[in-house]
């Protein structure tokens, strides 16, 4: 469990990025911050990050928890296949992985939304107004548990 193989005295480390195409960047330091204030080192990949820049960056300090955020609606079509990437890395085939924001252009929030998200690989997806209490549930999740896997498990 990545989160606790971490020295005691250093905080938990996050590895934050966004999808290919995607160059807001507001989303990814509103996450900065919020994981900062959460105790967490983060490593914010910024905008446009290719799916390679990803898996070599995360996998040389493989971290306890990687967000994904994305807001410019092409989430759906590329997110499945960087978490297809991630898990094919085995260095980060358990590290909790969520993705979260505006993942596509319609608005789309239900199970059937989320399901092609999980099956590629990510542990949660947080999107709509229970997003940001939802990634905070997590947090606690995981200093509690160190899994994203139960955590998923939890919420589905
Ligand atoms: C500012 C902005 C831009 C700026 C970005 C500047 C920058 N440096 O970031 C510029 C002008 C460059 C821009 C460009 C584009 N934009 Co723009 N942009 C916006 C705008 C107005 C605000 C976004 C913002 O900064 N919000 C502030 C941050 C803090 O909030 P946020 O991004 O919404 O994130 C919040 C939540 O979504 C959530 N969240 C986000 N990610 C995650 C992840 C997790 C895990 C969790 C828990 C929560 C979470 O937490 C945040 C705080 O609540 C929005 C419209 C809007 N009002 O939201 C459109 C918007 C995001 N853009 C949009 C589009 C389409 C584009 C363009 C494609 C336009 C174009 N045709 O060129 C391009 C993108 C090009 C690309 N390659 O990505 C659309 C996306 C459509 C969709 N998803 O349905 C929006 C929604 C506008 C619209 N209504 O159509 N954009």
């Amino acid at each position: 469990m990545h989160l606790r193989s971490q020295s005691p005295q250093s905080p938990p480390h996050a590895v934050l990025s966004t999808i290919p195409s995607d160059s807001h960047t507001w989303n990814l330091l509103f996450l900065q911050l919020l994981l900062e204030e959460q105790g967490w080192e983060v490593t914010n990949l910024g905008a446009c990050v290719p799916v390679e820049t990803l898996v070599t960056e995360s996998a040389a300090r493989p971290p306890g928890l990687i967000v994904v955020s994305t807001v410019n609606g092409h989430g759906a079509e590329e997110a499945p296949a960087l978490a297809r990437a991630v898990r094919a890395e085995p260095a980060l085939a358990r590290v909790p992985l969520v993705i979260g924001g505006k993942l596509d252009t319609e608005g789309g929030t239900t199970p059937e939304d989320r399901s092609e998200f999980i099956e590629a690989g990510f542990d949660a997806v947080l999107i709509g107004p229970n997003a940001v209490p939802g990634l905070l549930a997590l947090l606690d999740s995981l200093a509690q548990h160190g899994s994203g896997r139960a955590y998923a498990d939890a919420v589905h």
